[in-house]
């Protein structure tokens, strides 16, 4: 047994020293300000000394319980064994060659994972990047290579990244795009099964969300020059939005029967996070490709595109790829990823928070009427505030004050969502239940604080 250090060592314990942020880091935020762009947000300025497991440790020597993994990413712990000892054990051999220059075998056995790993059991092949956005981007490249069509379908709601084209396939106008464009041409947007908001009710969404996506795209698009359609199988920024049952495999079935390539965007569902390596497999969807960034690679940055061998082909030679696209360090970080999410089983773990979760915010729900809906799977868990419960008017100011009242006590949480009034709960996988519990309870008496 090697000795535990760095973030690994931590004690897994809240621990509130200073008010938050304190002052070492309102220094060191003073110095950003003065350095850092002020496009570049932080949700909570507290700057980390080491994480691990379920905890951020900042400067100041406060210890935050974490419900953020930086957005879905550290699934395995901000710093998990596995990771850390095949990305040292990489760093020390060599940082990069290019695999465009001189291919070697972690990319290549980072890409044999993701064949075996994603749903369906045809042949499949990957192409490995550095962001989550430069994998969507990518799969638009090949989709449209392969269809010889340019258009590509997206959901309201939907949220695929920051670059240009990706900027046109996110829904949500600020902070995301707005002042931004022009943004790329050939992007349709349809509406997506929004349960908790569908007119006629959460039970007749499905079938009928899919219909109306459907009759848009055959009359304003033409199902013909669609190469692609893009959906998170869980929404993530624009509020975890589980699409209404039937709706996924409606779209899928569309798709498939017009030679439509479908992509299942799970750069925040995949890998554990909601209980199933991909959230797709939950309504047995097998997608022509999948994106896939974030969890995949225990905080290195890694993304892919794997999908359908013939598809995947279809780029030329040359085609697709990056100066860093599947660097050795993040290929090693991938596979010490997925060695403990395989050892740990955290698609049991997730499903064990969700289990927790669920039961203490139901308990809230009755007691605190703001919370509307509680929903998402595994640890892709949200709760959407509103004003009334009846009328359902978005309530983006309670979201942001509970939020607050979290971070004052050490619980670190998000909020998302197109009306800002969601509450994200994302914990890394191997959190302590204790932790979670105890973030729970912060939670709660936020609310009664309210
Ligand atoms: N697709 C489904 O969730 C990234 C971004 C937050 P990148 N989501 C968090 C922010 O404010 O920038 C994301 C995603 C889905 C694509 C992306 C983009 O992944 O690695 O951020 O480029």
């Amino acid at each position: 047994m090697t000795e535990l250090s760095g973030g690994a060592a931590l004690p897994q314990e809240r621990r509130v020293v200073t008010a938050i942020p304190g002052p070492k880091s309102l220094e060191l935020q003073a110095r950003r300000l003065n350095a850092v762009a002020g496009g570049v947000g932080s949700v909570l300025p507290v700057f980390t000394t080491r994480a691990g497991g379920g905890v951020i440790e900042d400067v100041d020597g406060n210890s935050l319980i974490d419900f953020g993994s930086g957005i879905a990413v550290t699934s395995v712990g901000a710093s998990a064994e596995a990771v850390v000892r095949r990305a040292s054990a990489q760093l020390a051999d060599f940082t990069h060659t290019c695999f465009m220059v001189t291919p070697y075998e972690g990319y290549v056995e980072v890409c044999e994972q993701l064949a075996e790993l994603t749903p369906g059991d045809h042949a499949k092949k990957s192409a490995l990047f550095n962001s989550g956005a430069e994998a969507v981007e990518n799969a638009v490249k090949i989709a449209r290579a392969y269809t010889k069509r340019q258009a590509v379908v997206v959901f309201d709601h939907g949220y695929h990244g920051r670059t240009n084209l990706t900027m046109a396939l996110t829904a949500k106008n600020m902070p995301y795009k707005h002042g931004f464009g022009p943004f790329a041409p050939e992007v349709y947007r349809v509406p997506v099964a929004y349960g908790y908001r569908w007119p006629t009710g959460p039970e007749n969404c499905g079938p009928e969300a899919a219909a109306q996506a459907i009759d848009q795209i055959t009359k304003q698009v033409g199902a013909e020059n669609v190469a692609a359609i893009i959906i998170e199988p869980v929404l993530g920024e624009g509020g975890f939005i589980e699409p209404a049952k039937g709706f996924l495999p409606a779209i899928v079935k569309f798709a498939n029967d017009n030679g439509i390539v479908f992509v299942a965007d799970e750069i925040q569902s995949g890998f554990c996070r909601t209980g199933q390596w991909f959230a797709c497999e939950d309504e047995g969807i097998v997608p022509d490709l999948i994106t896939t960034a974030k969890g995949i690679a225990g905080g290195l940055p890694l993304a892919a595109v794997t999908g359908r061998a013939e598809i995947m082909d279809a780029a030329h030679p040359g085609g697709l790829g990056g100066t860093y696209g599947g660097n050795p360090v993040a290929c090693a970080g991938a596979l010490g990823a997925i060695e403990t999410m395989r050892e740990l089983d955290l698609n049991a773990k997730a499903k064990r928070i969700e289990e927790v979760m669920k039961g203490r915010l139901a308990a809230m729900q009755e007691k605190f009427g703001i919370i509307g809906d509680i929903r998402g799977r595994g640890a892709m868990i949200a709760i959407e505030l509103v004003k009334d419960p009846v009328t359902k008017e978005p309530n983006p100011e309670a979201a942001g004050a509970l939020a607050k009242a979290c971070h004052a006590e050490g619980v670190l949480v998000l909020t998302c969502g197109t009306y800002g009034n969601v509450l994200r709960f994302l914990p890394p996988l191997v959190i302590g239940e204790d932790l979670l519990n105890e973030g729970l309870d912060i939670i709660e008496a936020g609310f009664a604080k309210l």
